[in-house]
């Protein structure tokens, strides 16, 4: 008879055996399908009785693939482990000397690449192939803190050397290593910066997408490349790290695996003490249509396991929590003999012939090879769905009692000599007690057994990883000629930047050369900004096409799902869709094929919202294009304090390697956007761009002639000063405030006799970036003559204050101060936004037509070109509250 586990609540365990015989015999004698129907079957009539079932979306605490599933590990294991040895030696050893006898505090960290090294050295060692000449290899999202195991893995295969070793976190004279994984500083190494927590398994997700997209869409072949994605059990917790898993579940990724170092703790103590993070994980990843696999117990325990027929083991394996397991691990074998199997009579019998050693060297799964490689073939053989790896493993492993599952472990950086012998010992480094002083590395001769295995997997996988492709094949980019429509008048039409921008997409995804790399990408704002002709034009991605009819599916501009759809619509999920940009944006390297993407959104909910993305795609060297759309605090008017960005342009800022530009006219969307491409694609410049565009209408004029150079460069004159007035001042403008500016320097003139030159600036940005280069250059050459900055140039021979104002914080256009040949006076939108009209808001945040000429006739006071009166006349006769609240505290 069957001995079941033991439950204390069975009123019939007699007739429980029954069953349980029965579906044993279905297994044996018809196969597991069989039996899963058979399962199947009865939930479903028992759901259609009314029965509640009882629900779980988690298994026992144990590993899902049975002893007798482990796809055998090929290779040799005694040489695997040795390589192993030598890298997590290496590893140790790195982050020691950036921190032994210096002041540096260089930091680093140990223990996480020790837990993680049996899940990173299975896959390079079996698994990760290398993008060649023949193939696309898989894309490595790498826990950022592991970057040191990672080196030393390079180390010993010779693609680092010791002197770059010892330059780990000192990056400053060249040559050296990057802390994490940073493109921008080893463009040649590094794919993904990861470290910032949540955003590799987000963008690994969009990653995997992507590829799909790719190979849907004809650009690249499919086969069976994927993206392994690993995370720390503590990184979870980012909300970026779970929240698009469904996205994941749902396209079922099958070329998605995550694997999630569960070795139980984050930095400051145990990432769930009082539960399971695995057991949790196992829901939540279920729930969302994942393939799990646990990897618990490694092969020490499977004789044990065996042995459990009334499930003892099982259920204390099942009770305990984390903060135990921690325990378990930090205090040895005669403690877990005592605490834990100690809690009945049977299982202390169970491990009575164990001594304490081998009771603490019972291992966890992650840190067995044979039990990751098993995992891992079943995630290649996925089908149908993205798979989720959750490894048991030790913080600190292999570090003894000064950091293994230590609550400190995480900020461990060096080991005193007698554990520093004992790891030694443990990974039988050949180096003895007085080599061990200067803590050296260790890289046997190239002839050696070691060195050679590892160099032939490597081959067999195509080569070495990680590594990056930076260089692509240029593209033919259009001519400005090809924007003929947005460089003309509009005439009498009034329009806004955002309908001449989609009329120029529609126009790019139509060019012969590059249309089809042409990517519109949009979180679900498609109709607020005018994109739905795409829909049909274009059609909407979707892996499954369109197994709908779409309700509006008579009319011209359908929504159209289909399988070969250029377009992105990935629902309101603002870090989703800049993770897919991100992906496309960097497809020139990773898939060595450039895709120029736009992700258009609501500016408010971009660098604000996801800053940290737009900050790890400069580090990826991402090219494309991101559309900052309804911008400006007082132009976007109803929708009020959460949705009026005046500010996105100095968050752009902040990202080196983003061109950002406030376009005001229709000809100068089109020369930003021409000009990027030509940047980016064509002279392969390592910048992204940030463009506002604005959903007011008006008239465009036609481009001024040789306007294009300034638009590119920041600033041009858009009217010149007829030079018959009275005084004359520089008027500065920039988005929708250029045109209040203009209509200020008409206010102007026929109040008060007062010429104006007017300067469209089309990025305070670029000017201050140009304005600091080329401060830094005369500060440095000071026996050379001095250079000018372009706005010196501009403004050095005209007359008169200058003024400027934009729909953004004063501080965007004040930052050109210092190169403003002048008295500078600048207004802008500063403080929180609020829902009226335009033009109720502008007076508002006085940036309109009149505050702009009070600011120009109170800068000529200050100068004593007229009297006070004339200012304070000109206030009444406006209609201006001199008593109105700041706006920056209203
Ligand atoms: C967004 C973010 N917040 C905080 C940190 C600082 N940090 C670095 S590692 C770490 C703990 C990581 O724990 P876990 O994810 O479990 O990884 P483990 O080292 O245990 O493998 C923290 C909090 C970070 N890098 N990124
Ligand atoms: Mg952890």
């Amino acid at each position: 008879m069957t001995k079941l586990p033991l439950h204390t609540n069975d009123a019939d365990p007699q007739e429980t055996t029954e069953w349980v015989e029965a579906l044993e015999a279905v297994i044996k004698h018809e196969g597991m399908e069989r039996a899963h129907y058979i399962l199947k079957q009865l939930s479903d009539h028992a759901t259609r009785t009314g029965a509640q079932l009882p629900y779980a979306l988690t298994t026992p605490f144990r590993n899902t693939i049975p002893v007798q599933d482990q796809a055998p590990k090929p290779g040799d294991a005694f040489i695997e482990r040795r390589i192993s040895a030598m890298v997590r030696w290496n590893a140790l050893i790195m982050v020691m000397r950036a921190n032994m006898d210096n002041d540096d505090e260089l930091g680093g960290h140990i223990s996480s690449f020790q837990s993680g090294a049996t899940l990173y050295n299975v896959g390079f060692n079996h698994f990760w192939r290398a993008t060649n000449d023949d193939q696309l290899g898989d894309l490595l999202y790498i826990q950022g803190h592991s970057a040191p195991g990672i080196y030393a893995r390079s180390f010993l295969e010779g693609r680092l050397d010791e002197q770059q070793l010892d330059n780990f976190r000192r990056e400053v004279d060249g040559n050296g290593l990057s802390s994490y994984p940073h493109p921008w500083l080893m463009p040649d190494y590094w794919q993904f910066p990861t470290v910032s927590m949540g955003l590799g398994p987000i963008q690994a997700i969009y990653q995997a997408h992507i590829m799909r997209y790719m190979s849907a869409r004809d650009l690249v072949p499919r086969d069976n490349r994927k993206v392994w994605a690993f995370l720390g059990d503590g990184e979870i917790d980012e909300p970026e790290s779970l929240g698009a898993i469904s996205l994941a579940g749902r396209e079922q990724l099958e070329n998605l695996v995550f694997v999630v170092n569960c070795n139980l703790q984050r930095l400051d103590g145990p990432v769930r003490g009082n539960g399971k993070i695995i057991q949790e994980l196992e829901g939540i990843f279920r729930g969302a249509g994942w393939n799990v696999i646990k990897v618990i117990w490694g092969s020490q325990w499977d004789s044990l396991l065996a042995r459990d027929k009334n499930g003892l083991l099982q259920k204390r394996m099942d009770e305990c929590v984390d903060g135990e397991y921690q325990n378990y691990k930090a205090n040895g074998g005669a403690y877990t003999r005592e605490h834990f199997f100690g809690t009945s009579p049977e299982l202390k019998e169970m491990v009575a012939h164990l001594s304490d050693d081998q009771i603490y060297s019972l291992n966890r799964g992650g840190h067995d090879p044979e039990k990751v490689y098993a995992a891992y073939a079943e995630a290649m053989r996925a089908k149908g769905q993205p798979t989720v790896i959750l490894a048991h493993t030790v913080k600190g492993y292999g570090t003894g009692d000064k950091g293994e599952a230590q609550m400190g472990t995480h900020s461990l950086k060096k080991l005193d000599r007698e554990t520093l012998q004992a790891f030694r010992d443990k990974y039988m480094i050949p180096l003895n007690d007085e080599e061990l002083e200067s803590a050296p590395y260790y890289r046997p001769p190239g002839d050696q057994p070691e060195m050679q295995y590892m160099h032939k997997k490597r081959r067999e996988l195509g080569g070495y990883l990680p590594a990056r492709h930076d260089d692509f094949d240029a593209l033919e980019v259009p001519a400005l000629e090809a924007f003929k429509a947005q460089l003309a008048s509009s005439g009498e039409r009034e329009i806004s930047t955002t309908m001449a921008f989609v009329r120029m997409l529609s126009t790019l995804t139509k060019d012969k050369q590059i249309g089809k790399r042409i990517v519109p990408i949009v979180p679900d704002e498609a109709r607020t900004f005018g994109m739905e002709g795409m829909f049909r034009q274009l059609g909407i991605y979707s892996s499954s096409g369109q197994l709908y009819d779409p309700v509006d599916a008579g009319q011209v501009m359908y929504y159209k799902e289909d399988k070969k759809g250029q377009m992105l619509e990935e629902g309101i999920n603002e870090a989703g869709a800049m993770s897919a940009w991100i992906a496309l944006a960097t497809a020139y390297s990773n898939y060595r094929c450039p895709m120029i993407p736009f992700y258009v959104y609501y500016s408010m909910f971009g660098h604000q919202r996801i800053g940290d993305l737009c900050w790890a795609a400069g580090d990826m060297r991402a090219r494309g294009f991101l559309i900052g759309a309804t911008s400006g605090r007082t132009t976007l008017n109803g929708e009020g304090l959460q949705h009026q960005d005046g500010h996105s342009h100095i968050l752009a800022n902040t990202v080196p390697n983003c061109v950002s530009y406030d376009a005001t006219f229709s000809y100068e969307v089109a020369v930003i956007v021409q000009d990027g491409m030509r940047r980016m694609y064509q002279d392969k410049e390592a910048v992204y761009y940030y463009l506002t565009l604005l959903n007011e209408n008006y008239q465009h004029p036609a481009m001024p002639e040789g306007a294009a150079e300034g638009i590119i460069k920041g600033m041009y004159r858009y009217q010149e000063a007829t030079g018959d007035g009275k005084h004359c001042v520089q008027l500065l403008g920039s988005g929708s405030i250029l045109r209040e500016v203009i209509a200020a320097a008409e206010l102007l003139r026929n109040d008060f006799e007062i010429d104006a030159d007017i300067w469209a600036v089309t990025s305070f940005n670029e000017l201050t970036r140009d304005g600091q280069d080329v401060e830094r250059w005369n500060m440095l050459h000071p026996q050379q003559p001095s250079r000018e900055s372009y706005i010196t140039q501009c403004l050095k021979d005209q007359s008169g204050p200058v003024i400027a104002a934009s729909d953004y914080m004063k501080n965007y256009a004040d930052q050109v101060r210092t190169w403003v040949p002048a008295s500078y006076r600048v207004l802008g939108t500063d403080g929180f936004g609020r829902s009226d009209s335009r033009e109720k808001l502008r007076y508002f945040f006085e940036v309109d037509r009149y505050f702009v000429a009070i600011a120009a006739l109170k800068s000529l006071q200050e100068e004593g070109s007229i009297p006070a009166d004339v200012v304070a006349d000109a206030i009444q006769r406006f209609g201006i509250d001199p008593e109105k609240s700041n706006p920056l505290k209203s």
